[in-house]
């Protein structure tokens, strides 16, 4: 098996501390980050999001591998985040109300440090208001909801709502992404941005903070 294949195999395991030595195997193998994160911790989620799905897992399963994935990520995190000019912006992150998956978010803010940006994650299932009080707090130019579920990512509808009944919808721009929500979805929300990736993201992120400078 290929150091992929063995981390990938390793996240369904939920073996933690195996993933992440071999995550460090593949980085001195010479292969890119991008790579080591698509095409083997991904991979190994995938397959366990699949067999999530079929209830061939549960969650106490999903749980550890979730677990062992973050594991995966600490050796990648230098290398994802790139470097060169620092940009300037303030963003305010979380999961929306209702929803407790991180790992996403978690990418799109270690991707957004790594642009220069101040990152404030005020967590997983975050209210509309505490997406307001956070963007207040801290003077946001971007506010960005992550959501994993299809029954939470109306929430970021919400979300966008409260930012306008506090009279701060024009100062921010409001950024939404997580699997199931599309470019369709967030022009329909009155959001502003959509994007696939924690990569995209953080480069729109940095974009709208150069216009709001
Ligand atoms: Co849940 N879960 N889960 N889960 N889980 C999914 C999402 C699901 C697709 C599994 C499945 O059925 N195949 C399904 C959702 C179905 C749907 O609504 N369409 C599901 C379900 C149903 C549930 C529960 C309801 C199950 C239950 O209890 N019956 C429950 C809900 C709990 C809740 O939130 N209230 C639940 C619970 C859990 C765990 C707690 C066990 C665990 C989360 C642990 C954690 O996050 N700390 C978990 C996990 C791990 C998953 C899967 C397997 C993996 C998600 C993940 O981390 N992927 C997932 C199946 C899957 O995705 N294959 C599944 C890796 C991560 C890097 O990708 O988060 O998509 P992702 O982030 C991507 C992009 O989406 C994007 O960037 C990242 C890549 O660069 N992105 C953004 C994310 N946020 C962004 C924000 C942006 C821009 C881009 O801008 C602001």
């Amino acid at each position: 098996m290929s150091t992929l294949e063995d981390i990938s195999a390793l996240l369904q395991k939920g073996k933690a501390n195996d993933v992440k030595a071999n995550v460090e195997k593949a980085i001195a193998e010479g292969l890119s980050a991008r790579t080591i994160l698509e095409e083997g911790l991904m991979a190994g989620m995938n397959i366990i999001g699949g067999k999530f799905k079929r209830n061939e897992v549960y969650v106490p399963e999903v749980l550890i591998a979730a677990r062992a994935m973050n594991a995966g990520l600490v050796p990648l995190k230098p290398l994802l985040v790139s470097s060169g000019v620092k940009a300037t912006g303030i963003v305010v992150l979380g999961t929306v109300k209702g929803d407790l998956h991180d790992i996403g978010k978690n990418l799109v803010k270690m991707m957004m440090e790594g642009k220069g940006l101040e990152v404030h994650d005020i967590g997983v299932d975050a209210t509309s208001d505490k997406f307001v009080a956070a963007a207040k707090e801290f003077n946001a130019d971007v506010v960005a909801c992550s959501a994993l579920l299809t029954t939470t990512m109306n929430e970021m509808k919400s979300v966008v709502e409260a930012l306008r009944n506090a009279g701060i919808r024009d100062k921010v721009t409001i950024m939404v992404g997580g699997a199931p929500v599309t470019d369709t979805f967030c022009k329909s929300i009155g959001a502003d941005l959509y994007s696939p990736d924690a990569a995209s993201a953080a480069e729109a992120a940095v974009a709208a903070c150069q216009k709001s400078a």
